[in-house]
């Protein structure tokens, strides 16, 4: 039996307001091709399969596009999907009733019954062949009941014993199941943060429990998983040294920071419980690049794309000590008749030279953002009756991203 396991698509997302249409449909394309090529019996999505809770149109065609393609692929015979911590459970689901039928099994949340999660994997010639426990993201209220008087840390352990609680009331249905199936491996599939779990700063790896820390530690997930298939880190990686516990991470790097990883699906294949496991490398569809420094830094780097005739998508850090006039008509011309796009250009030079005329013990973490504006208006010696407007413009703006940022995810 052969398994392939993929987490983290966020289909729909964008880099920049930059879609990313092209790149979800070539990684959904060669995904097909792997599962025919490679004889893939069971596909496992361990959550996170869309942005957003409310995807835009395209994003759903791709998905169930895709869907249909592996209904119909000549070896794969079941398809598991799990809700993400950006999913809708309830979006997800709608067409649970209907997907079943193409023998592919959503699974959103969890009910009372723990039973629910648990699937005996069948072939085509109906022979049993794994059991799963497909857990989607546990959110705090799934697990965890409020209580009166309850201190930070109260809740904190609560949660996380409660999560670890689920699991292992899952796993024991499993159990119980694998009486009659001895031989048969059983797999989890979860969406969670495990202990010492690795993130690259701004690859999009969202804390689950705002204001908390609630990583699982790995001991305390039920030892009956012969493989655990997990989701929400997006750099592929081992729990706790373990090749049988893994995150596959994002097909697609989720932004410039995650750009030189080399992103991964898992490969499973095992022999009645014993898995084997290999890692299969995911073609770059779209070259990502961030260059840092001064202007002529910069300016040298994108006359070396510009004859290697690079197509890449550029975030462009300048950091120059001096204030340049007029960068990005400066950095648009320097790319003139190549196939670059500039995603995004970041004026560090310029904050910097903020916080160079303040007080030197501060920080731009301890700042509030309108301090930091606030310089910025002293530092560019603004007049007076410009500033009115331009305060309350980035007011306006501040308040955008704020409310953005809590959007039902
Ligand atoms: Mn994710």
């Amino acid at each position: 039996m052969r398994v392939l396991h993929t987490s983290d698509w966020h289909l729909g997302r964008a880099l920049y307001n930059q879609h990313r249409y092209h790149e979800f449909d070539a990684f959904l394309q060669w995904l097909s091709q792997q599962i025919e090529e490679l004889h893939i019996d069971t596909l496992l999505v361990a959550g996170d399969i869309f942005d957003t809770t409310t995807p835009g149109n395209r994003a759903q065609e791709q998905y169930y596009r895709f869907l249909c393609r592996t209904a119909a692929s000549s070896c794969c015979s079941n398809v598991i999907i799990t809700a993400g911590n950006h999913d809708s459970p309830t979006f997800l689901e709608a067409p649970k009733e209907l997907l079943k039928a193409l023998n592919i099994q959503v699974i959103g949340t969890i009910t009372d019954n723990p039973a629910d999660e648990t699937i005996l994997l069948h072939d085509r010639q109906n022979q049993p062949m794994a059991i799963v426990c497909a857990v989607p993201y546990l959110r705090d209220r799934d697990v965890r009941k409020s209580l009166p008087g309850e201190s930070i840390e109260d809740k904190l352990n609560n949660l996380i014993n409660g999560i670890a609680a689920h699991y292992g009331k899952v796993a024991e249905t499993a159990r119980n199941l694998s009486l009659k199936h001895p031989t048969l491996p059983i797999i989890g599939m979860g969406h969670l943060f495990t202990a010492g779990g690795q993130t690259v700063d701004g690859d999009g790896t969202r804390e689950l429990y705002v204001g908390s820390l609630a990583h699982i530690n790995a001991a305390s997930l039920p030892a009956d998983f012969d493989y655990l298939a997990l989701g929400h880190l997006h750099s592929a990686q081992t729990v706790a040294g373990q090749p049988h516990l893994r995150y596959s991470g994002s097909p697609l790097p989720m932004s410039f920071a995650d750009a030189e990883q080399t992103k991964k699906v898992i490969i499973i294949e095992f022999n009645e419980k014993k898995p084997s496991v290999t890692e299969l490398p995911i073609p770059c569809f779209q070259p990502l690049q961030r260059i840092c420094g001064d202007f002529s830094e910069i300016a040298t780097r994108l006359e070396q794309l510009k004859t290697s005739k690079s197509n890449a998508w550029l975030e462009i850090v300048y950091t120059g000590s001096t204030i340049e006039s007029d960068l990005p008509g400066r950095i648009e011309k320097a790319i003139e008749g190549s196939r670059i796009q500039i995603l995004s250009i970041q004026d560090r030079g310029r904050v910097e030279k903020v916080l160079q005329q303040s007080n030197t013990s501060e920080t731009l973490e301890n700042m509030t953002t309108n301090e930091v504006f606030q310089r910025c208006l002293d530092a560019f010696e603004i007049a007076p009756e410009q500033r009115k407007e331009l305060i309350f413009a980035y007011n306006e703006i501040v308040r955008q991203i704020q409310e953005e940022g809590n959007r039902g995810d």
